[in-house]
Parts: C-alpha cells; sequence; structure tokens
C-alpha cells in the first residue's frame, strides 16, 4: 500500500514544513479522493437508495481519513513536520445540506450502510447555499450566504445527466458524487443532482433572490423560504428534479447490470426520507409505463420497492401539495396520482383519500398506499403514529407499520470528536467497540473504580477547556471552565422549548440576584438556527440573546451565571460542544420530538439528560434507570389529551402561580426592553400567555425543580462520575450501525 507521505509529497509542491495549511489541506484531500477511488464499490444482487432531501454530512476530511484507516498517521506525519491536524482540519468549510436532525441522520445512515458493505448510495441535491449562515446582529438572527463549494472539493463530477420536464420547460441534470468510505471497508456513493444553468449571482442581499426564475434558482438553497407560493412551488421543483433524476438513475443502473425492468422489485429498494421525495412514487410509475410496463403492474412494482420514513408529527411539517400547483409544475404526474387516489378510496373509503376535500395530495398518505413499509424513528414515536396520527392507515395495513429507532454514528460522534474519551475506552476496554457498540457495556466493571471515575472527570474537564478556549478564539464568548455546561442545541422551534430554559434562566438571574448563589457557577448554553420566516422562532432568539446582554454583563450575577448563544450552530461546531456537555437539554413537549439524536451523542459523551418522556428520551431512561437521569414534565398521553380537550390555557398558569408570572414579566421588564426590541419581547410575551401551543408554562415549575436537582448532583463528583460512566457504557444501543442492521433485517433486506 502507497503511503500517505508519499501520496502527499506527489500532491504537494514543497515540504510539509514549509506549505500553507492551505496547500496541505488540498494535498490531503486529493490522496484522500485517491485512496477512495482504489476501494471497490460496494455490490450485490439487489441495491439500496436512500433518497433525502438533505444529507448533513459535516467536514469530511478527519472522518474519511478515519475510516480509511490513516488518520493516526496523518496526524503523526503531521506532527512531525511541525504541523497540527487540528489546524488543517479548519480549512475545509463545511457544507450545510441539511436543517438539523433528519439530515444529520441521513448522513450517519450513509456511514453505516458503507460500514456494514451493504450496497446503498444515497440520492440527494447540490444545493450551492445549502441552509443559510446565521449572524447576530442587534440580538437578532441576520441570513447570509454559506458558499462551501471550491475548486478543490469532495465532489467528483460524474458523466450522468438526466433531462427532467416540466410543464413549460426542460432543464437538464448535472450530477456530483461523494464517496461514502465505511470504516475499514469499501465504498458507496452519495449522488447529488445540479443543474448547470444555476446562476449564484441571483442572490442579492442576506438570502434574497427572485423565486421565480427556476432554472437559475433551482439548486441554490435548501428550502429556500417557503411561507409563499413562489417559494412553496420552488419546492416542488426541487422535489421533482431530485426525483426524476434519481429514478432516472436507477433506471440505468439496473439496465448496466443486465437485470429486466419487470424485475425491479428483486434489485432495488428505495427508503423515503419524510416526504420530500414522495414523487419518486408518481414518477417511477410514469418511467416503468414509458418503457412498456403496463400501468397495474408499474403501480405493483413500485409498491414493492418503496418504503417510507416518518420523522414528525407535527400537522404543519406534514406536506400537502395543493393540486393546482402540482398541475402548473407537474402536469404529467396528475393522472397517476388520480389513479394512486382512486384505488386508494375504492379499496378503504373516502376516509384515507390521497387527494383531500381541499384539493390537496397528501404525500405521507400516498406513500403509505403505495409503500410496502411504514416506520417510525422511536418506539414512542412509531407507537403515537400507529394508536393516533396514523391509526386509520395503520388498521388497514397494520403489516406496513415499523420502528426503527434511531441511530449515530460513533465513528463521528466519539472516535473523532472525542479523541480523549475514546483512547480512555479503548485503554480499559480494548477497541472491539468500534464495530460492535454493544461492548461499551464492559466499562461497567468500572463503576466502583475510584481512579477510573476521576481520569474520567479529568477527560470532560479537558474538553471543557478545549471547548472555552475555541468559543474565545473564533466567536469571542467568555465563559469559565469551572462552571457547570448546560447545553441546548438543535433547530429553534416552539416544540423543543428553548423558550422554557430561557425562562430557566430568568429565575436563576433573580434568584442570584436575591442573594441565593449557585455552588458552582452555571452556563447556560444555547446553539440554534430559526428558519427565516418563522416569526415566534427568531423572537426566541431575540429573548435569549438580550438575556446574554444583561446577566453577562452584571458584575453581581455573572460570576455565578453565564447565558450564551453560540453563532452558526452546526455540525463542527456540535462536536467541539458535545464533548465538553454536562447537562444535555432534552425539553420537548412530550409527544412532538419523533426522536431527537442529539441527545444520544450528549449521552456517548457522557452528558446526563435532563429531559422529558418524549422521543428516544425514554429509551434512554429505560437503557440507564431513573437513577442516571433527570427526567420531568407532563407524560405524552396527558398532552395528547390535552390537545383533544383543548383544555390548555396557558393564562391560567401564568395567573395562578405567582413564580411563572413574575418570569413571564420579566420578558418585557425595563432592563430587557432597554436592550432589546419593545415589539419583539412583547410579542412573544403575548404568544406565551395568550397561546403557548407547545405547553411552556404547564411543565416550566417541574423543570425548574429537576433542574435545580440536576445541578445539586453535581456537586458530589464521584456519584456524577458514576452517572457519566453509565451513560456512556448503555450507549451502544444508539450506534446507527445497530438501526442499519435493523433495516435491513426487517425492510431493505439487501443479501449479501
Ligand atoms: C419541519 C417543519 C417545517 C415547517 C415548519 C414546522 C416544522 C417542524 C418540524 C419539521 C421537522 C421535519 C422532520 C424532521 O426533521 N424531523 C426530525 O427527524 C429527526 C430524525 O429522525 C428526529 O430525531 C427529530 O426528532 C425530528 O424532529
Amino acid at each position: 500500500m502507497i503511503q500517505m507521505k508519499e501520496r502527499m509529497e506527489a500532491n504537494l509542491s514543497g515540504a510539509i514544513k514549509e506549505s500553507s495549511n492551505e496547500e496541505i489541506f488540498i494535498a490531503l484531500l486529493k490522496s484522500v479522493k485517491d485512496m477512495e477511488e482504489e476501494k471497490p464499490v460496494i455490490k450485490g444482487n439487489r441495491k439500496l437508495y436512500y433518497i433525502s432531501a438533505e444529507f448533513l454530512v459535516g467536514k469530511l476530511l478527519s472522518n474519511n481519513l478515519i475510516n480509511l484507516g490513516v488518520y493516526d498517521e496523518v496526524k503523526t506525519l503531521l506532527a512531525e513536520n511541525g504541523r497540527s491536524i487540528h489546524e488543517i482540519e479548519e480549512i475545509e468549510k463545511e457544507p450545510s445540506l441539511g436543517n438539523g436532525g433528519l439530515g444529520r441522520l441521513a448522513a450517519c445512515f450513509m456511514d453505516s450502510i458503507a460500514t456494514l458493505g451493504l450496497p446503498g448510495d444515497g440520492i440527494g441535491l447540490n444545493y450551492h447555499f445549502g441552509l443559510f449562515k446565521q449572524v447576530f446582529k442587534n440580538h437578532k438572527q441576520m441570513e447570509e450566504i454559506n458558499p462551501w463549494i471550491e475548486k478543490n472539493s469532495w465532489l467528483r463530477e460524474s458523466g450522468d445527466r438526466f433531462l427532467v420536464h416540466y410543464k413549460d420547460f426542460t432543464l437538464q441534470s448535472k450530477l456530483y458524487d461523494i464517496d461514502v468510505i465505511g470504516y475499514e471497508n469499501n465504498r458507496n456513493k452519495l449522488h447529488l443532482f445540479d443543474v448547470e444553468s444555476v446562476e449564484e449571482s441571483l442572490v442579492k442581499s442576506g438570502i434574497d433572490f427572485d423565486k421565480t426564475d427556476i432554472p437559475e434558482n433551482l439548486t441554490l438553497f435548501l428550502y429556500p423560504d417557503d411561507s409563499d407560493e413562489a417559494g412553496q412551488l420552488l419546492r416542488i421543483y426541487q422535489q421533482y428534479f431530485m426525483v426524476s433524476c434519481g429514478a432516472q438513475l436507477i433506471l440505468k443502473e439496473m439496465d448496466e447490470a443486465g437485470h429486466y425492468i419487470q424485475d425491479l422489485d428483486k434489485h432495488v429498494v428505495i427508503q423515503i426520507n419524510d416526504t420530500h421525495p414522495s414523487l419518486i412514487i408518481p414518477e417511477l410509475i410514469r418511467l416503468l409505463m414509458e418503457r412498456g410496463v403496463d400501468k397495474e403492474r408499474a403501480i405493483y412494482l413500485v409498491s414493492k420497492v418503496c418504503a417510507y420514513t416518518n420523522h414528525t408529527i407535527l400537522a404543519e411539517a406534514l406536506e400537502k401539495w395543493p393540486m393546482s400547483y402540482l398541475e402548473q409544475v407537474v402536469p404529467h404526474l396528475i393522472p397517476i396520482i388520480e389513479t394512486l387516489n382512486e384505488r386508494a378510496i375504492k379499496s378503504y373509503g373516502e376516509d384515507v383519500a390521497i387527494i383531500d376535500k381541499d384539493q390537496k395530495v397528501h404525500m405521507a398518505y400516498m406513500d403509505i398506499h403505495n409503500g410496502f413499509s411504514v416506520n417510525g424513528v422511536a418506539a414512542l414515536h412509531t407507537k403515537i403514529l400507529k394508536e393516533t396520527e396514523l391509526r386509520k392507515f395503520y388498521e388497514i395495513y397494520p403489516e406496513k407499520f415499523n420502528n426503527k429507532t434511531n441511530g449515530i454514528t460513533f465513528r463521528r460522534w466519539l472516535l473523532h470528536c472525542n479523541p480523549r474519551l475514546s483512547d480512555f475506552i479503548t485503554e480499559k476496554i480494548g477497541s472491539g467497540w468500534k464495530k460492535n457498540a454493544c461492548e461499551l457495556e464492559g466499562l461497567l466493571q468500572y463503576s466502583e473504580d475510584k481512579d477510573a471515575l476521576s481520569t474520567l472527570l479529568g477527560i470532560k474537564e479537558a474538553n471543557k477547556k478545549d471547548l472555552v478556549t475555541y468559543l474565545k478564539k473564533t466567536q469571542d464568548i467568555q465563559i469559565s471552565e469551572d462552571s457547570i455546561f448546560d447545553i441546548q442545541i438543535k433547530r429553534l422551534h416552539e416544540y423543543k422549548r428553548q423558550q422554557m430554559n430561557a425562562l430557566f434562566a430568568i429565575y436563576k438571574y433573580l434568584e442570584i440576584k436575591k442573594g441565593n448563589r449557585p455552588s458552582t457557577p452555571i452556563t447556560i448554553l444555547f446553539g440554534a438556527k430559526a428558519a427565516p420566516a418563522y416569526r415566534i422562532a427568531k423572537d426566541i432568539i431575540h429573548l435569549i440573546l438580550c438575556l446574554s446582554e444583561l446577566i453577562n454583563n452584571d458584575p453581581e450575577v455573572s460570576p455565578y451565571l453565564k447565558v450564551v448563544m453560540a453563532e452558526n450552530y452546526n455540525v463542527t461546531l456540535a462536536e467541539k460542544l458535545i464533548p465538553a456537555c454536562d447537562i444535555s437539554e432534552q425539553i420537548s413537549l412530550a409527544s412532538k420530538e419523533a426522536s431527537g439524536t442529539g441527545n444520544m451523542k450528549f449521552m456517548l459523551n457522557g452528558g446526563i439528560t435532563l429531559g422529558t418522556e418524549d422521543g428516544a428520551n425514554v429509551e434512554i431512561k429505560e437503557l440507564v434507570g431513573e437513577e442516571n437521569i433527570f427526567i420531568f414534565g407532563a407524560k405524552s398521553e396527558e398532552v395528547i389529551e390535552l390537545y383533544a380537550k383543548s383544555s390548555y390555557k396557558s393564562k391560567e398558569y401564568y395567573e395562578q402561580d405567582s413564580r411563572i408570572k413574575t418570569l413571564v414579566d420579566f420578558i418585557i421588564d425595563p432592563k430587557l426592553l432597554a436592550i432589546g426590541d419593545k415589539e419583539l419581547l412583547t410579542r412573544l410575551y403575548d404568544e406565551i400567555i395568550g397561546k403557548d401551543w407547545f405547553m411552556t408554562l404547564l411543565d416550566l415549575e417541574d423543570y425548574i425543580r429537576v433542574k435545580e436537582e440536576a445541578y445539586e448532583a453535581y456537586e458530589d463528583k464521584e456519584s456524577w462520575a458514576k452517572m457519566m460512566l453509565y451513560n456512556i457504557a448503555k450507549a451502544g444501543f444508539f450506534s446507527s450501525d445497530r438501526t442499519i442492521e435493523e433495516y435491513n433485517r426487517d425492510i431493505w433486506k439487501l443479501n449479501v
């Protein structure tokens, strides 16, 4: 095998010592791409296509070096030449091809699919500016473009080009591939479709652009603002582009493998990641018919090939496209969608129609009728789908429903982001856990070992120091490494209840003002982007930034409490924050967070969950036991009943509990109004008292009580370290390798 040293020499004009970080990065990129190309592509008689509008892959250099088994070699080579791998990593731009959990899940899955040696490619879009870059100005979120594609990147141009027909024009696709290398295994591909005519200069200021010029704007952004009709139409144009290219690629690969089109169901399985790619169903039927397959047979074949994953029960997030929009964009799919609708009604009645009375197409319903599998992403989520949200469908097709609790790749979320902990684990139990995550349980034998527990605390301290340095250097944020790191990082959404955490910060601030100081200082850290058109989410960011300004500049309070919101939260930042966390905030309103995957990443890195019984928190609790997690708040059954009866009135909590009243009133306290924008703060205040759709005030008292318990528990370092150890030891279940094994066993059945 060619050594990395030789590869680097071939790709670098001068010596490593004399080269710039940029030059070294490019040489490494080229070397890694060469190594990847030498890896065989994973093959099999049956292939998976994971189709998703989002793949939040994160930076790829270290990930790929690890999976190729040359990370240590490169690190040493650089160190011998006086260079640090971490400085080189900084050069790479992070592609932001996802919003949050759903996109990151797709990236973890790609890693595990290749690691398990399964033939499975990803299909998505090559957004030039991805999601936006978040910047704070006047305590508000502003959006800027986030260009990430450079002359030298992980993208490889592929020769494949397909024509995509819309009502008014035709576009030709251009395909880029990113190699997906399994850990000590071979290669799959992530196919990202793009269009040649896209025009980056269409973006004028911030992230504004002409939404009607489809040939020029199609792949500029991930999910552009869809609060208006033009935005929604653009989304349909994007979705159709992705699925049409994907379907054509699948059929082309069938041909190349010499398979008969009639045997599609033997050789292909398509996992539809949420409903964004659901138009692949009518499109594939159409393409099969174009190739001479009769309609009934085409519908049958497609229904044996497509499987659907649901990622949310939030009504506003379930896609329903007006027929009139589809007519404007893809009229040739209309007769097929109408046929599917008529068949569903004929067999099972109007109740489960795909097209509703308002002439809207329910994408999820189309998937359920015309796919062979429907899965939720955590046990509780799947139970709610079966019993409540999709009950009618579960009664018709009980055999289609199944649960696949989410997982995360331990290569990125432990091996790469927390080398100290990773080395500690290997020293204690050997390296088998890297391939068989359940071996982490072996750590339990150290639960009474004082040396091991104190080493574990030392690792956390060191990681906290690293984070302090990083935040100071990159964002000029000053926090104390000796404080409790209490972290909530995830998309900003009302149901995730960052506002409840902010109300706690107000409570703590007022307590300290009264002289009730915490034994250990507290740092409450947030990271979150809000959708550009999501008013309340942006108001919550405004509140947090104003609180941060007030609290951090108050000399009476700031030695004991800091509130910090890190800018532009992304995968790279998550990799720094997670290893340094003491308390992991997972405080969504029970029943609303389908799974969560941040909760798993924190657990694996010794962060202790403070959470509601929601999503995968329920499974975390079952694994670690009540004594190793802090659980509070209403249960999902209570919440579902409150919604059913429309009986929750936030105003009653506000009026009847004087402490709650004090905390909520503080949102419009003159001290905050002097810092922030009166209109925004008042709007949020009114929202919480008048509506509070996600029941913040219902759980606030219990949240304060249990969070104080967690802070107190932190004081006993040895027992805290035991909790950490327990959480790490029990995290094996959440390896995405386990999740993918289950998908393959129950749904994909790729015979390797
Ligand atoms: C999307 C939207 C878009 C319109 C405005 C409101 C809204 C609210 C939620 C969403 C989420 C869409 C689906 C999604 O990202 N689900 C996430 O999937 C993760 C991976 O399965 C899971 O861990 C998260 O709990 C779930 O929220």
